[in-house]
């Protein structure tokens, strides 16, 4: 886990990581593209392209289905891409791994198979202000549904979750925790193994949406002792349309599926139908097969790279980004909790976070502006959009100089 004051020193080759990275090496605007917008999507490295390339060209076929040659490679290939996802996490169990669409069809399985089932009106759900709106519209929609209510954890003005106000919204009638590892607007890393022991000390399950965790650090559902873990491959070197929900197998058991279909069932007749064992249960139809071998690279890619030197690199970049742009006059930083990752939010005074981004991007450089996808946290803050510069692994402090010199060319144009 990064933090904004321990002192790890980078240890990556990165000059050697970027090499992977075809997508890198490439001009915008006449300059060298400097991609700073990795909480929305990462890159792929080769070894992930090349990993979909060798499955579309000599094993392609449906899976779990026949019994024929390519049909076995493509399930072999499938469920070992489901076995290293379950090292990678380090739960108990393959079962324990169900391939989604991404963070927020993880979400909304634990919404309709859990939700559904377990929460009933006048119930209560503990979410906070920080998450993305995939953590907050299922809940929502539920709460709506049946007459429950969300509660919702504060933070300070750095971005940090107040815990003795999460530990006062505790009663008799809460249900379910569902928060964010990390925030993707502001970067603050929430004490999630503190928040779990205190939600189970009530009796109530937890499900963390780990889209910003699961790529900068290493993450063990087991020492979280987390019921629930939820992320999305694009932002993980993988491709898009697959993400995982890590499920604690018994709370998996008690679920309803979500969606019915082929592969989900074990008989089916007109008058009833029994269903597979998990994870098939919460696997309809033919599923993104290619998506999940490709983000079992990734993770594998992840994993010889090693998730703690990740993790420093980052770090140190962050630190490194905090100092630069925080001395730049006008520039004001957002979010500044002391336990951060990979990501850097600001705003630059009299200039709209649009028009930094579209400027900077004439510069060669890619950061998202806006909301985030987190509406309720940017009303907390008291600004409409801000500009944010999320990090990856193979960036450099030169990228960070890049930003910097983008920010002040930008600056001089509206002065
Ligand atoms: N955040 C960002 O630029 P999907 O779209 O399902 O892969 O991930 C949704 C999601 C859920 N939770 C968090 C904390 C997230 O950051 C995201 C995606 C992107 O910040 C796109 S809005």
């Amino acid at each position: 886990m990064n933090t904004t004051t321990s002192t790890t020193p980078s240890t990556l080759a990165v000059e050697r990581i970027r090499a992977d990275f075809p997508i890198l090496h490439q001009r915008v605007a006449g300059r060298p593209l400097v991609y700073l917008d990795n909480a929305a999507s990462s890159q792929m490295p080769q070894a992930v392209i090349d990993r979909l390339v060798h499955y579309r060209t000599h094993e392609h076929a449906n899976i779990h289905r026949a019994v024929h040659t390519l049909s076995e490679r493509a399930t072999t290939a499938y469920e070992g891409a489901r076995r290293t996802l379950q090292h990678f996490l380090n739960a108990r169990e393959e079962r324990e791994i169900i391939f989604t669409s991404g963070t927020t069809d993880s979400i909304n399985l634990v919404m309709q198979g859990w939700g559904r089932k377990f929460i009933a009106a006048g119930d209560e759900i503990i979410l906070s202000v920080l998450e993305h709106h995939s953590n907050i519209v299922p809940w929502q929609m539920l709460a709506a549904e049946k007459g429950a209510t969300l509660r919702v954890v504060p933070m300070n003005d750095a971005g940090e979750l107040l815990l003795d106000d999460y530990a006062a919204l505790f009663n008799a009638r809460t249900r379910l925790v569902s928060v964010g590892h990390v925030s993707n607007a502001l970067g603050s890393v929430n004490p999630i193994q503190q928040m779990v022991a205190l939600a189970h000390a009530h009796g109530v399950p937890v499900l963390v949406d780990g889209a910003q965790a699961a790529p900068h650090f290493a993450v063990d559902v087991q020492a979280l002792d987390c019921d629930f873990y939820a992320f999305s491959g694009h932002k993980m070197c993988g491709p898009t349309g697959i993400g995982v929900l890590y499920g604690r197998a018994a709370l998996l058991e008690q679920m309803q599926p979500f969606k019915g279909g082929g592969d989900m069932i074990h008989t089916v007749t007109f008058e009833k139908t029994t269903y597979n064992t998990i994870p098939h249960k919460f696997e309809a139809g033919t599923p993104p097969i290619a998506a999940a071998i490709g983000l079992g690279a990734a993770v594998d890619y992840l994993s010889a790279i090693g998730m703690p030197a990740i993790a420093a690199h980052e770090h140190a970049l962050l630190q490194y980004a905090t100092q630069q742009l925080g001395a730049l006059p006008g520039v004001r930083l957002v979010g500044t909790a002391a336990q951060k990752a990979a990501v850097l939010s600001f705003t630059v005074a009299g200039i709209h976070p649009h028009d930094v981004g579209t400027l900077l991007n004439q510069e060669g450089v890619a950061v998202r502006t806006g909301h985030h996808c987190a509406q309720p946290l940017m009303q907390r803050l008291g600004v409409a959009a801000t500009s944010r510069a999320s990090f990856a692994f193979y960036n450099t402090q030169a990228e960070v100089d890049a930003l910097a010199a983008g920010i002040r060319a930008v600056q001089k144009i509206f002065a």
